[in-house]
């Protein structure tokens, strides 16, 4: 990698859970040019602006060169790699032993590019022998996973939409235009609105981009989507549009379904949302006799009012129309890197939280609960946080709780590229090399039938005295005294050949060596990396976790694999695509399904989807009770956390990096806007029952009155400046959220407005 000389090179976007293939250019260790990757086998191309401004996450004032531990002043100083993770390591031991395992939880673990490292800050935790595992699925995705885990038999089970098939598209809270989240996004969109026989419905409050380009935009009213839905099923039974066959063949409870749903007051719950109600017969008609129909929804559902009913009525929407395991439906996927593990809470062995009780859901635990089983736990409370990629301080609902917590943790530690707000909080900050200087990948490859992979290579010199995550938890493993800092047996054979066998022979040596060594078992990522890793070319030491994930998956998934062009047998096809995913520097193809595969995804033995689900039938018949009355204080919805054209979660810090917005405008219709005498550009203050941020007005003919949104991903201290644009968490609350999943409600925060000379 020398420095002056301009190269070509390919990587993939690390902004949003589609990693578009990239493809480069470099000069003098820096972006010079970033287009899209036409090799790349699923964007072929297609990038949207976000992805020009990579170079801004690349080097920035933020960007963290050396390990840091804090002094009694609140000061930083720089430590070595070796005392800072000596002292890490004494600290955690000492908590372990003298607190046991309720005491340690780790936060993130991943970003939106970035699992690799992940895989390796997972054994941490069995290390400190704790269960807890919270991140930011948690604050999102977990109702839905629990909904599939009862539909499918495991929270494992993951659907997908095969939205650029679909005749009939239905986008319930989500805007694909500007979040992305579905494959080429802006082009899939065109080609429906584009194609006369195709339909896309677009459910918003708001006249979003993606409504824009819609057949029919429904506006219905923020947090009302359980109605809606509920009685779009209802209409669906009442008039007999749901698929029998299907049903008959495919599923079981469908009459308790049919009997709660045929209960709904459909006119009335149509209203509640006040839209048209001949609009919705239409509406689900059309969707009930499209030839293949598909919903994909976002956190417009799953960050509001009855988050975990919104997935399940959602899912019934394209079961009971028999919209599944087919091309242009919403199908299941397999996934190469297990992300989700079933974690079933009837299964008394998932350990729940100290003070709320809380269980895991695929694996993981609620950003929502954590503050308070910090604080409020007594002797068992947790004492030691470690959080990787991520920051709670801006992200997590309720800023100020998460300030309180940390602080008063006998150990923080945040392994970072930036000097985050959470990181102002750390006893230590543990530098990592960014995700274009390191060996990284994600694990959202979500596709079916067809599905991938891309390992990315380093594209930089690293900077400063960093380290990959890789190297930074192997390490604490081994000053843990965890594992031993030789495997003598391993580390030979993975030396002797490196020819096309070797990973066979290192794999037998792996599974026997675990096999009498179960307690190694956890810890495989760092046993793999220190033997195989070594021997492997272009320092790619921290990619041979792949070759066991690669065994696993070509043995589940023999024929799809071999389907997808890997020769090879039942011994060494997995070894087969280990060698294309470290070849293949644009990524590769997995695996090639047939959509009737989908059945052998179901995790119930008998391949047949439950629908019935007590809980949410209960919930459901709970609806008619709740009533969402605003209070006067509290006249408006704030929608907190928009995504919009120049904001990217937490991954860019250097507000330069904006093009438009640089304030992060709080949308509001005209008419509100007179009530105050505001036009675009004024200030007003935003005052919710927990706090209150001062925000800039932009008027928006496309936002219903009444309701308000502001962005998310801003309120960064660039530099330990003030904060720039709303720190959204600063307004919400850890107890406004779903019962069953905890996930926030922040597409429906009760705000009220106030002029700033009031
Ligand atoms: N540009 C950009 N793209 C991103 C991100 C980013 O920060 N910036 N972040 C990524 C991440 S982490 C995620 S999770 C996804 C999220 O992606 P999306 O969920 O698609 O994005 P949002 O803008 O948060 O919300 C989607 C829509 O929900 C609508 N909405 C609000 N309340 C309701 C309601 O009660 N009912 C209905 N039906 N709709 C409602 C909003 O008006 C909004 O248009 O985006 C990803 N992509
Ligand atoms: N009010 C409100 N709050 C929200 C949302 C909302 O809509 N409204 N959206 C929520 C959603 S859906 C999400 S997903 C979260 C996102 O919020 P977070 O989970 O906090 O994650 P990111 O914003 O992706 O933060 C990524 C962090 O990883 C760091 N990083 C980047 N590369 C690397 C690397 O290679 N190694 C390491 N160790 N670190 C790295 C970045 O510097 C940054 O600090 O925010 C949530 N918070
Ligand atoms: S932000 Fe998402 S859609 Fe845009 S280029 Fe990056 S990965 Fe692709
Ligand atoms: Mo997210």
């Amino acid at each position: 990698m020398t420095n002056s000389a301009v190269r070509q090179d390919v990587t993939a976007c690390i902004l949003c859970s589609r990693n578009c293939g990239l493809s480069v250019e470099i000069e003098n260790n820096q972006f010079k040019k970033i287009k899209g990757d036409e090799q790349h086998h699923f964007s072929q191309g297609y990038i949207c602006q976000k992805a020009a401004r990579l170079q801004h996450y690349q080097q920035h004032a933020d960007r963290l060169t050396s390990p840091l531990k804090r002094q009694a002043d609140g000061s930083f100083t720089e430590v070595t790699w070796e005392q800072a993770i000596q002292e890490i390591a004494d600290q955690l031991v000492h908590i372990r032993n003298t607190y046991g395992g309720t005491a340690f939880t780790s936060v993130g673990g991943g970003g939106q590019g970035n699992h690799l490292g992940a895989a390796y800050g997972r054994q941490l935790l069995y290390a400190m022998k704790s269960f807890y595992a919270y991140n930011s699925l948690a604050q999102e995705k977990t109702g839905d996973f629990w909904v599939n885990g009862r539909l499918f038999g495991s929270q494992a089970c993951h659907t997908t939409e095969d939205v650029e098939y679909a005749d009939y598209v239905l986008f319930i809270g989500t805007n694909p235009f500007q979040a992305h989240g579905i494959p080429n996004a802006r082009d899939t969109l065109k080609h429906i609105k584009k194609d006369p026989n195709r339909t896309m419905v677009v459910f918003d409050p708001r006249v979003t981009e993606t409504a824009k380009q819609a057949d029919i935009h429904v506006q219905l009213k923020p947090g009302t989507d359980s109605y809606l839905m509920s009685a779009m099923i209802a209409i669906m039974l009442r008039e007999e549009l749901y698929d029998q066959a299907f049903i008959q063949q495919h599923t079981h409870g469908f009459e308790e379904v049919k009997k709660a749903f045929l209960a709904v007051p459909v006119e009335q719950y149509i209203q509640k949302a006040d839209v048209s109600v001949e609009l919705i017969y239409q509406i689900v008609r059309d969707f009930a006799k499209a030839k293949s129909g598909c919903v994909r929804i976002d956190l417009g559902i799953q960050h509001t009012l009855n988050t975990t009913l919104n997935g399940y009525l959602e899912k019934l929407l394209y079961l009971l129309t028999g919209n599944f395991g087919k091309q242009g439906t919403n199908n299941l996927h397999t996934m190469f890197v297990p992300i989700l593990t079933n974690t079933d809470e009837r299964n008394p062995k998932y350990r729940r939280t100290v003070y709320h009780k809380m269980f895991p859901i695929s694996g993981f635990f609620p950003p929502n609960i954590l503050p308070d089983e910090i604080l409020k736990a007594g002797d068992q409370r947790v004492r030691a946080v470690f959080v990787d990629s991520c920051n709670p301080l801006l992200t997590y609902a309720d800023t100020a709780a998460y300030e309180q917590a940390f602080q008063s943790l006998d150990l923080l530690v945040v392994v970072d590229v930036a000097m985050t707000e959470t990181a102002r909080l750390a006893h230590y900050i543990l530098p990592a090399h960014s995700q274009f200087e390191k060996w990284e990948f994600t694990g959202f490859n979500l596709e079916f039938p067809k599905n991938g992979f891309h390992l990315r290579h380093p594209l930089f010199k690293p900077q400063g005295n960093t380290l990959p995550e890789a190297e930074i938890y192997t390490r604490l493993l081994e000053a843990m005294k965890v594992i031993p800092k030789q495997f003598p047996i391993l580390s030979k054979i993975a030396e002797k050949d490196s020819d096309k066998t070797a990973f066979l022979a290192y794999f037998t040596v792996l599974a026997a060596s675990f096999a009498k060594n179960k307690k190694q078992i956890p810890f495989a990522a760092s046993i793999v990396y220190r033997t195989l890793g070594k021997t492997l070319p272009d320092d790619a030491a921290s990619t041979a976790l792949l070759l066991p994930l690669c065994m696993q998956y070509a043995a589940q998934h023999y024929k799809a694999v071999k389907q997808a062009g890997y020769l090879g047998n039942r011994l060494n096809l997995g070894v087969k695509l280990f060698q294309a995913i470290l070849k293949q520097r644009s990524g590769i193809v997995l695996s090639q399904h047939e959509y009737d595969d989908v059945w052998s995804l179901i995790a119930y033995k008998d391949k047949k989807i439950r629908l019935a689900i007590p809980e949410m039938l209960i919930e459901l018949a709970q609806l008619k009770q709740q009533a969402a009355k605003l209070s006067d204080s509290f006249p408006f919805i704030l929608l907190a956390g928009e995504r919009r054209s120049y904001n990217a979660n937490q991954i860019y810090r250097d507000p330069a990096w904006r093009k438009v917005d640089a304030e992060g405008r709080l949308r509001m219709n005209p008419h509100d806007a007179a009530d105050f005498g505001v036009e675009t550009g004024h200030t007003l203050q935003c005052v919710s029952e927990h706090g209150n941020i001062q925000v800039v007005v932009e008027l928006d003919e496309g936002m219903r009155q009444g309701v308000v949104s502001l962005p998310h991903g801003y309120g960064i201290r660039y530099r330990d400046g003030e904060p720039i644009g709303p720190q959204l968490n600063r307004l919400t609350s850890t107890e406004h959220c779903d019962p069953l999943s905890k996930t926030p409600y922040h597409k429906y925060v009760p705000v009220r407005l106030e002029r700033v000379d009031a």
